[in-house]
């Protein structure tokens, strides 16, 4: 039996019969294989994933430095998405970061049984009173979509009376099945409020950084390159991001896509918006930083631009260079196993690739199928009744923004060459016999960790400890483990020293789980129901 049968194994009939769609082996050849993703979590299995809120606010909304988003909740929902993901910003013209704070209703149960209006007006007066902010989010819990009170018309009223936009996003936790369902609306919001509203004209070879996070200072990393290729940035969605920026997304003649699953919806949006067209790119791996860099010189076509990209990769391969042949004389051979939310477990095999380390397991937490498979999947993705509760909008070219770059000729021709409004998903990339799991659980985890014996497993805070306490090496792909940053070529050489340091501590060694030498209780998981 193979390591998928071995651990799904272990379930009832019920389960297994879910689960198996969740599980691939990599198949030898080109052939195209089919996952379940996005889907319900089985009640009773501990996930890794997170809620709706979290990926609305947390991940998406948060990194805008000068917007103050206010967390209409309970404490611990504001607390939660405030210290727990690394994406670092600076303050802005305006001297702002509401990175820095944690702003919530601190909703109680009083609230929760008469309503949480009144508290909410309070804190959007008391934000506008105590930091002046030039716009102001509002990003709902839980409870107040199980209470219904009504933040939409709240951020209208206030939106009058202070003179400056306010707006509400009804992002409850228990929305859609992961927090994927937060990115979608979160992206929404955005297009029909931020995105594309100032004044600004056409920029010469101006990009957006779309699904850059700035986790570590990567997004600064990515920055400094790009810049150094003279490209004009205008804004980065949404690390270090700025809404005042966004505002003149328009004006960009290309959109970067780093991570496709939180913000592919907005990618496309500006493309019908303003006929932007996007690229995937990925700035993880000094190879593939290499790749993306010639992909986005080649979108440009411009000969200069070509050769300014190939003088700064040179340069930049070469300080690198001798750390990045040390640390591969350190890890070539090695095995790693993956499990990450919705894009690094692919960028960061790119980058495990430099080092000659081979990745046997990936994961993802809450993808879907185009993460997976690509976006030219080979059959339509079913819509249920979860994705039907996520509004899905649709935008309309502007009249006076909308402009197409390329004709549909050069657009065709380009498209066979670079990533050009298309991703090609993760199961590509990898060897014939890699297992990928989709919402591997904390079981799983376990099991496949016993049997495929990784050297190091890339994961989070949820499942690091468990790894390390059953001897195997774990580092965190979410927060660097306070280490980072890990993109761009200097980052590829923060990584390969970071994971030398791990694999070369003997403390693992030295760990003895108890199943390794007690017979532990055994049974079948989920029992019968
Ligand atoms: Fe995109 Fe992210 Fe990720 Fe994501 Fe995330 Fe993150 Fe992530 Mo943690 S936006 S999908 S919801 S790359 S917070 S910066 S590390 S799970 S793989």
């Amino acid at each position: 039996m193979d390591a998928k049968g071995r651990v799904l194994d272990k379930y009832n009939a019920r389960v297994y019969k879910n689960r198996k769609e969740h599980v691939l082996v990599k198949a030898t050849g080109d052939q195209p294989q089919v996952i379940a993703a996005n889907t319900r979590v089985i009640p009773g299995i501990m996930t890794h994933r997170g809620c709706c809120y979290a990926g609305c606010k947390g991940v998406v909304l948060a990194p805008i430095k000068d917007v103050a988003v206010i967390t209409h909740g309970p404490i611990g929902c504001g607390f939660y998405s405030w210290g727990t993901r690394r994406n670092k910003a600076r303050p802005g013209e305006d001297g702002k970061n509401f990175v820095e704070y944690c702003l919530s209703t601190d909703m109680q149960e009083a609230d929760i049984v008469f309503g949480g209006e009144k508290k909410l007006r309070q804190a959007i007066k008391e934000t506008v009173e105590i930091f002046d902010p030039g716009m102001i989010m509002v990003c709902s819990t839980c409870p107040v979509g199980l209470i219904g009170d009504d933040i939409h018309a709240i951020a209208a009223e206030a939106e009058e009376l202070y003179n400056r936009p306010v707006m509400a996003f009804s992002c409850e936790g228990y929305k859609g099945v992961s927090q994927s369902g937060g990115h979608h609306i979160a992206n929404n919001g955005l297009i029909k409020r931020v995105l594309g509203t100032g004044s600004g004209t056409r920029i010469k070879h101006a990009i957006n950084i779309l699904g850059e996070y700035n986790i570590g200072g990567d997004g600064w990393e990515i920055g400094r390159i790009l810049k150094k290729c003279g490209y004009h940035v205008v804004s980065v969605m949404t690390g270090d991001g700025s809404y005042k920026e966004m505002q003149e997304a328009h004006t960009a003649e290309l959109n970067i896509v780093q991570c496709h699953r939180s913000i592919n919806y907005i990618a496309e949006m500006l493309k019908t918006k303003f006929g932007t067209d996007w690229i995937k790119v990925n700035f993880v791996g000094a190879e593939s930083t290499a790749q993306s860099l010639r992909d986005m010189a080649l979108y440009f076509g411009d000969q200069e631009l070509i050769d300014r990209t190939e003088e700064v990769i040179a340069e930049e391969m070469e300080e690198v260079a001798a750390d990045m042949e040390y640390y591969r004389t350190r890890l070539k051979g090695k095995t790693a196993a993956l499990y990450v939310g919705g894009s690094r477990a692919h960028h960061y095999q790119l980058l495990l690739q430099d080092f000659g380390i081979d990745t046997i397991l990936a994961g993802y937490e809450f993808a879907h199928r185009d993460d997976y498979e690509g976006r030219d999947l080979t059959e339509e993705i079913k819509e249920d009744a979860d994705s039907k509760n996520i509004e899905s909008i649709t935008v309309s070219p502007d009249p006076d923004k909308y402009h197409l770059r390329l004709t549909p000729e050069q657009f065709e021709e380009l498209k066979t060459k670079i990533p050009l409004d298309t991703y090609p998903g993760m199961i590509r990339d990898m060897k014939d016999g890699a297992v990928i799991v989709d919402d591997l659980n904390h079981f799983e985890t376990e099991e496949f960790l016993k049997l495929l014996k990784p050297d190091i497993f890339f994961s989070g805070i949820k499942d690091k400890y468990v790894a390390q306490k059953g001897g195997t090496l774990s580092r965190q792909l979410h927060s660097y483990d306070y280490s980072g940053p890990y993109a761009g070529f200097k980052g590829a050489v923060n990584f390969g020293r970071d994971v030398t340091m791990g694999i070369y501590t003997p403390a693992w060694g030295f760990v003895t789980p108890p199943w390794k030498h007690t017979p532990t209780l055994v049974g079948t998981y989920g029992g019968d129901f």
